[in-house]
C-alpha cells in the first residue's frame, strides 16, 4: 500500500510533465510536425528512437520489479552473468549498430544538393538573417528575415556569415545546419506543404542570440513566382507629403549609409535591405510587426528591444519626424 503511492505520484508526475514539453510542439516550430522532406526523416528517426527507448525502459523496469517485488530471493549466479552479457553487452551492440545503419543511410538524402531548383543565399548576421535571390535577369534580389520557399520544389540554402559562428534551423522543414566564417555550407529544403514556419538561430552568437529569428513561408509555385517578381521591382516613389517627408528624413539623418532602397539613393548595405520592408511579416528578425507604430518603436528604441543591434537609436529625433520615416517604411510594400 505504502509502496504503490509514490510509484502511482511518479506516474501522475511524468504523464503531466510529458504533456507540457509535447504541448510545446505544436505550431510553426515543430520538428514533429514535419513540412518537409528533411524533417519528415528525422522525425521518423526520434519516434524510432522514442518507441526504443520507452521499450527498453518498460523492459528495464519489469525485471527489475520482477527481481525485487515478484521474486526477491536471491537469484543465481549464472542466471545474471547471462542477463549481463545478453542484455548488458550483446543486445546494446546490436541495437546501436542498427540505429547507427539507418541514421548514416540517412544523410545522403538530407545533403543532396547538386540537382536544386533553386539557390538562396542566406547570412547570419549580428542578429538578422540576410536573404539573397538570384533572379534570372541576373539582379540580385535581397531581403531580411524572411524566407519565401516554393512548395514541393528542391531548395539549397547557401549558409554563410561575415563574423561569427550561428546556426540556420528551421524544425518543421529540416535539419539544422551551421552558418561559419569564410565556408560557405549548403542545406537542402524540399517543403512538402504550404504555410508559416518560424526559424531560429540554434547557436549562441552573442548578446542578442535569442532576438534573431525568422519567417520560412512556403507557398505555392505561382504565388512565389510572382511575389519574387515583385520584390525584383524597385521599392515604389512616396504616394503622398508624409510618405515625401519620410523619404527626406531617412536621407538627412544618414539612413541610407547603411540600408539600401533599390530605386532611391539609399545604397548601405551594413544593415537590412528595406525596398520592400512594408511587405514582409516582421522587423528586426522576427520581434515587431510592420505597422508604423513598430517601425518608429524600432528606429527611436533600438536597443531597448534588441540589445546591442548594430543600428544607433535614433530617439534624439522629434515624434513627427520619427512618424514620417516609419510611415514611408511601412508604405514600402
Ligand atoms: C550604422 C548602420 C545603421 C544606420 C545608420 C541605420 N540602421 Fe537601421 N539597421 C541597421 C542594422 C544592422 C539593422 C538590423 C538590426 C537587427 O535586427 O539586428 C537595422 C534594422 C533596421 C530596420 C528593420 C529592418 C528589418 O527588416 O528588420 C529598420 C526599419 C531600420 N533599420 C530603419 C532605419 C532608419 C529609419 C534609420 C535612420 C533613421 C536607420 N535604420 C539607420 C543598421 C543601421
Ligand atoms: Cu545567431
Amino acid at each position: 500500500m505504502i509502496r504503490g503511492r509514490p510509484t502511482k505520484l511518479c506516474l501522475v508526475f511524468a504523464t503531466l510533465l510529458g504533456a507540457l514539453v509535447l504541448g510545446g510542439c505544436e505550431g510553426g516550430q515543430s520538428a514533429l510536425h514535419p513540412a518537409g522532406r528533411g524533417a519528415e526523416d528525422i522525425a521518423q528517426l526520434f519516434w524510432w528512437m522514442w518507441s526504443g527507448a520507452a521499450l527498453i525502459w518498460l523492459a528495464v523496469m519489469a525485471i527489475a520489479f520482477y527481481a525485487t517485488q515478484a521474486r526477491p530471493e536471491a537469484h543465481s549466479e549464472a542466471g545474471a552473468r547471462w542477463l549481463i552479457l545478453g542484455a548488458g553487452v550483446a543486445f546494446p551492440i546490436v541495437l546501436l549498430t542498427v540505429l547507427l545503419m539507418y541514421g548514416l543511410a540517412m544523410m545522403p538524402g538530407l545533403s543532396a544538393t547538386a540537382d536544386a531548383d533553386l539557390r538562396i543565399e542566406v547570412a547570419g548576421e549580428q542578429w538578422w538573417w540576410r536573404v539573397r535571390y538570384q533572379t534570372e535577369e541576373g539582379e540580385a534580389v535581397e531581403l531580411a528575415n524572411e524566407i519565401r520557399l516554393p512548395v514541393g520544389r528542391r531548395v539549397v540554402l547557401e549558409l554563410s556569415s561575415p563574423d561569427v559562428i550561428h546556426s540556420f534551423w528551421v524544425p518543421s522543414l529540416g535539419g539544422k545546419m551551421d552558418m561559419i566564417p569564410g565556408r560557405v555550407n549548403q542545406l537542402l529544403l524540399e517543403p512538402t506543404r504550404t504555410g508559416v514556419f518560424r526559424g531560429v538561430c540554434a547557436e549562441y552568437c552573442g548578446s542578442s542570440h535569442a532576438l534573431m529569428k525568422f519567417e520560412a513561408v512556403v507557398m505555392p509555385v505561382d504565388e512565389f513566382d510572382s511575389w519574387l517578381a515583385a520584390q525584383a521591382q524597385p521599392a515604389q516613389p512616396p504616394q503622398d507629403e508624409a510618405a515625401r517627408r519620410g523619404m527626406q528624413a531617412f536621407a538627412r539623418n544618414g539612413c541610407s549609409a547603411c540600408h539600401a532602397i533599390r530605386g532611391t539613393e539609399a545604397d548601405g548595405i551594413m544593415g537590412p535591405d528595406l525596398t520592400h520592408v512594408g511587405s514582409r511579416l516582421t522587423l528586426a528578425a522576427g520581434i515587431l510587426g510592420t505597422d508604423v507604430d513598430d517601425f518608429t518603436h524600432w528606429i527611436a528604441q533600438t536597443h531597448r528591444i534588441k540589445p546591442d543591434a548594430y543600428m544607433p537609436a535614433f530617439d534624439m529625433l522629434p515624434e513627427q519626424e520619427l512618424r514620417d520615416m516609419a510611415y514611408y517604411l511601412s508604405e514600402l510594400e
